[in-house]
Parts: C-alpha cells; sequence; structure tokens
C-alpha cells in the first residue's frame, strides 16, 4: 500500500477531554466469535485480542467487545458496510470516548484501510488505534514504514506495536488521553512527527489468557513469546522469560480443559523446545496431565536437539505427555542459504555442521519416538505427526535450491507405522520488523500488498532479485495439498528449467 494512495483526515478529537465510554476490537482476520454449547457466552476470537480484553478487565475496565466483521476481501467489506456500523454501534462505538481498536496481520493489512476508513466516517469521535504483528517501527530507506502509513494517513490515532500493555494503560490509567500515554511501543502522530519509542510489552494478567476452537475441541494459549535464535526472516524477540509460572497456567487452563472437554492443547510459544525451556514445560504438562488432555500441538526446534541426552527427553516427554502433532522449522538445508535468509542458532549463523546435525537429531527424535510409541500396544494403529517446512531464498543457487528436495525425499524415509512425516516448501517472506527486510531492502517491491501474495502467485521481490526467483515464481504454481513425493519431482524439474 502506498502511502500517498490513502486521503489524510484530521486525526479524532476529544475535546473537551471524555473518560473513555467502550472499547471495540475488531479483527481484520477471520475468527469466528460462535457461541459454543458448552459454554453460552462467546469464547473466541484471536489470542491477541482476547488478551487485550482480560488485561482490560482485570483493570476494572468493564465494556470491551470483540467483533470479527466476517469480511475476507474489500467489497466484502463495502457490502457488509450497513451490518459492521450495526454491530459497532451496538458495541458503543458511537459514544464520546470510544475507542476502536483495529488488529491486522501482514497479509491482511489490505483490510485496514477500507475498515479505519468506516469507523472514521460513521464514528467521528471513535478514537481509532491500531495494532497486531504488522505493526514494527522499521524506518528503512526506500521501504514504507508500517507506523509511519497508518498514522500520516490519518486513518488511525494511534499505533500499538508489539504487546499491547500501553494500549491498556492508555484506556486503563490514562483514560483514552493521547497526549498521556507513553508506553512501550504506542506511537502517534503530531502532525510532523511519529511520536513514541518502544516494542511494546506484554499486559498485565493474572490468568493465562486463551481461545478455545470448538470443532477440535482445543485450547490455544500463549506461555511464552521470545525466541532465543534471533533469526533473520522472524519478528520473535530475543529474551526469554516464561509469561506464567506453572501453578498459574494449571490454575488458568485446567478448569476450563475440564469445563470444556477441550483434548487438545496448542501452544502459541515461538519456541517452547528450547533447552532452557525444557523443564518448565516439563512441570506445566506433568501438572496439566491430571485433566483428560490428550494431544499437545508444538513447535519443535531442531537445533536444540543437538545431543542425544536432549533428544530422549524430548521423545520421552512428547511420549508421556502424549505431544501428537509437530511443527518443525528446518528452514534451511544448505549453509548457503542458511546465510542468505539468517537462520541462526542463539544468534549465531548456521554453519554446515550443524545442518547436518539437525538433520540428524530429527532423524533420531522421530526413531526415537516411534520405539516409545511401538511399546505401547494401546497406541496401536495411531500416528503422530511430524510437519517440516522448508524456506526458498531468492539468493538460492542451483545446488542450495537443489539440496531441499534431496533433503525431504531423505526425511520421508523416517515415515513409518508410528509416525507421519511430511514437508512443504515456502519462499522467504520479507515481514516487517525482520532483519531480512532491513538487508534486502533494495530487492523488495516497496508498494508490495502481502495480501494479494496469498494465493501465492505474486511475490514481494523485484524480479532480479537473485538467482531463484524463477524457481520461486513457479514454485508459487504448485497445487498445495498435492502429495509430498510429487513435490520433490516438482522442485526437481523446475530447478533444471530455472538455473
Ligand atoms: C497462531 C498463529 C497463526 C494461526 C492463527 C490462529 C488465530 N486465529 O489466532 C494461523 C495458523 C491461522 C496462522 C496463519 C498465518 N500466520 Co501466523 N502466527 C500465529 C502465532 C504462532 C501465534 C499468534 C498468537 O496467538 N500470538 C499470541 C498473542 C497474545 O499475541 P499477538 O497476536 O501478537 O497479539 C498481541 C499484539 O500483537 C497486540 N495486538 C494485536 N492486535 C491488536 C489490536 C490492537 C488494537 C492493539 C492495540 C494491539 C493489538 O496485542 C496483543 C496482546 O499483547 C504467531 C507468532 C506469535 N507467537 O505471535 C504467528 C504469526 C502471527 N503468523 C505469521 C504469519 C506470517 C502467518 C501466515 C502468513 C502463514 C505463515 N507463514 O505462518 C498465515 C496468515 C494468517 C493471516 N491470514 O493473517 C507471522 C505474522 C507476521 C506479520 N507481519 O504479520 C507471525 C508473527 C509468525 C512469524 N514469526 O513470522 N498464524
Ligand atoms: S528458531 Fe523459529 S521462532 Fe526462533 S527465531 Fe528462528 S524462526 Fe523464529
Amino acid at each position: 500500500m502506498n502511502m500517498n494512495s490513502t486521503t489524510a483526515k484530521a486525526p479524532a478529537v476529544i475535546a473537551p477531554h471524555t473518560p473513555v465510554s467502550s472499547v471495540s476490537l475488531v479483527a481484520t482476520n477471520h475468527v469466528q466469535l460462535k457461541r459454543h454449547p458448552l459454554n453460552k457466552k462467546p469464547i473466541q476470537g484471536t489470542l491477541g485480542l482476547v488478551t487485550i480484553r482480560q488485561a482490560l478487565w482485570e483493570r476494572g475496565f468493564p465494556r470491551v467487545s470483540i467483533f470479527d466483521p466476517g469480511c475476507r476481501s474489500t467489497p466484502d467489506i463495502v457490502r457488509g458496510r450497513k451490518r459492521i456500523v450495526k454491530r459497532l454501534r451496538s458495541m458503543g462505538a458511537a459514544e464520546s470516548g470510544a475507542i476502536v481498536g483495529i488488529s491486522t496481520s501482514t497479509d491482511e493489512y489490505f483490510k485496514f484501510p477500507p475498515l479505519a476508513r468506516l469507523v472514521r466516517e460513521e464514528f467521528p469521535y471513535a478514537t481509532i488505534v491500531a495494532g497486531g504483528s504488522h505493526f514494527l517501527r522499521e524506518e528503512i530507506e526506500g521501504l514504507v514504514d508500517p507506523v509511519e502509513e497508518a498514522l500520516t494517513s490519518g486513518l488511525c490515532d494511534a499505533v500499538q506495536v508489539g504487546h499491547a500493555r500501553a494500549f491498556v494503560d492508555f484506556i486503563a490509567e490514562h483514560a483514552g488521553r493521547l497526549d498521556r500515554a507513553d508506553g512501550s511501543g504506542f506511537y502517534r502522530f503530531d502532525g510532523k512527527d511519529v511520536v513514541g519509542k518502544g516494542g511494546g510489552a506484554y499486559p498485565h494478567v493474572s490468568l493465562v489468557p486463551y481461545i478455545f476452537q470448538p470443532n477440535a475441541m482445543k485450547i490455544m494459549a500463549m506461555l511464552g513469546s521470545t525466541c532465543r535464535n534471533g533469526c533473520d526472516f522472524c519478528p520473535a524477540p530475543r529474551s526469554r522469560a516464561p509469561l506464567f509460572d506453572p501453578a498459574t497456567v494449571v490454575d488458568s487452563l485446567a478448569g476450563p480443559i475440564d469445563t470444556l472437554r477441550a483434548g487438545a492443547l496448542q501452544l502459541h510459544d515461538p519456541n517452547p523446545f528450547e533447552r532452557e525451556g525444557f523443564d518448565y514445560y516439563d512441570e506445566v504438562f506433568s501438572a496439566l496431565d491430571e485433566r483428560a488432555l490428550t494431544a499437545k500441538i508444538l513447535y519443535l526446534d531442531p537445533a536444540a536437539m543437538l545431543d542425544d541426552d536432549h533428544i530422549l527427553r524430548m521423545a520421552k516427554l512428547s511420549w508421556e505427555r502424549l505431544g501428537w502433532f509437530f511443527f518443525a522449522g528446518r528452514d534451511a538445508v544448505t549453509e548457503h542459504s542458511a546465510r542468505a535468509m539468517g537462520s541462526r542458532f542463539k544468534g549465531r549463523l548456521k554453519d554446515q555442521d550443524q545442518l547436518d546435525d539437525e538433520r540428524g537429531a530429527i532423524g533420531r527424535f522421530v526413531r526415537g519416538l516411534s520405539c516409545l510409541h511401538e511399546q505401547d500396544p494401546e497406541l496401536k494403529g495411531a500416528k503422530r505427526e511430524l510437519t517440516l517446512s522448508y524456506i526458498l531464498t531468492p539468493f538460492d543457487t542451483k545446488e542450495s535450491a537443489m539440496a531441499i528436495p534431496d533433503d525431504i525425499e531423505a526425511m520421508m524415509e523416517l515415515n513409518d507405522e508410528n509416525m507421519v512425516v511430511t514437508a512443504g516448501v515456502f519462499p522467504l517472506l520479507p515481514y516487517p520488523g525482520t532483519r531480512v527486510r532491513r538487508r534486502y531492502a533494495a530487492h523488495i517491491d516497496p508498494d508490495f500488498d502481502f495480501g494479494a501474495a496469498r494465493d501465492g502467485t505474486v511475490s514481494p521481490w523485484k524480479p532480479d532479485a537473485g538467482p531463484a526467483m524463477g524457481l520461486i515464481e513457479r514454485l508459487a504454481a504448485w497445487e498445495r495439498g498435492t502429495g509430498v513425493y510429487q513435490l520433490v519431482d516438482y522442485m526437481r524439474d523446475h530447478i533444471d528449467r530455472t538455473f
């Protein structure tokens, strides 16, 4: 989205100042706020918005609503205007002192301008605050800064970067006064400059916020939000500290697991199996297993599995505590691509030895888990799943690109009667806030709309970004959902044609 393409409008003026009357939180992604028969209250929403609502409730501010307009496209927003306005009005957006918060990821950003414009036109006295994973302060020469774009276009009055503690304080402590809000990650435009500092902090909450997905009978929560590795393509912050102590996790989740009869727990933590975090999750899972919880869905860090002791502890934890679905970022196979994408372990770029060791570690983990599984007659016929994801960069060479299908083929040999191993290949995407975006700024299309890239047919990279661009374009034409072996053949065929 080009900064000049939006019409500048004056920010909302609340004068004389009125205390905050209501907070309406609008999601741009489709979150389906359905009622669940076991719990009459609508408990769905994105975890981010549910977290903000809970933090505000705990600060004694009760009028917070979450709204999913259910729009998949800009025409949906135009068509749904009456319905959206009606709903926002019922949530208090027309009252003086109303705050409307709009949450967006980079992929959904294309919905932000029409939604914000709608709120401006229909509720001119509402203060609009934007937040979500799209917003990180960058100030990169030649690229549009997401915070500056949203603020200088006049589409919103403030932007929260990162976690929302400052937004909660803005309402609960500063009565919605923009001139007083100075917490970490809270930015506004003073007519000349973007004013604000910091990257946001997790809001104060006494219980773990969660969302429940009724169709999968799954509870989703986040117990930690950082990763020590600091890969250049990932916006996860590096410092490490669990957000909640194990006793609080049990106090918060045991009740909902029982009441909602949840069978699965999905952790949104970026990297729960870092060596340093292992004891924490071991303790949490042991305590939670007194409940009828049968499955955990977790991200595995292959770099954390470099010694056999740790592999065994992880396989045992996964087996005893019934981890069923794992996702692992295999990301880079060669040192060349690790350097190109900035794949790191504890801040250090991965070299070929490390990458080869990781391949061995994944193999030993899968075999170990399969053996443990084999020993339990009750588990006969049930399979655990490991999905590996690989990243193809525009800067790959024929050799480094060819290493990907070769690696996938080798990994497929891990499939057995107890384990399903599968894989996907994704292009490197320069999301806001990543070092990849800064490093390759000259190769990125500054007007690129990530929303348009969802079908994979267009790329944020300029056509001459690197030798593998042709392959990236051909990979986009690959029909996802087809088998992994077909993907291997397809890649090999197109690598030959590209280079
Ligand atoms: C779960 C998840 C998903 C789920 C979403 C389920 C759901 N409905 O919530 C699924 C699998 C669908 C998904 C899909 C994708 N995801 Co995803 N996902 C995540 C993940 C792991 C957890 C999100 C979460 O729950 N966080 C916990 C909550 C508490 O934090 P939060 O959402 O950031 O919210 C806080 C702040 O952002 C802020 N905030 C949020 N909204 C608002 C609004 C206002 C008004 C304010 C003031 C503040 C505010 O306050 C919140 C509380 O502090 C994150 C990584 C991460 N750990 O955050 C990636 C992440 C969000 N996903 C990402 C991406 C790229 C994708 C995909 C494109 C595919 C992919 N390559 O992974 C798709 C596209 C989704 C889409 N259409 O937008 C990126 C987003 C980058 C970006 N710039 O947008 C992230 C950050 C991962 C990463 N490290 O790159 N994802
Ligand atoms: S290991 Fe995963 S979560 Fe950690 S920085 Fe790298 S990509 Fe992000």
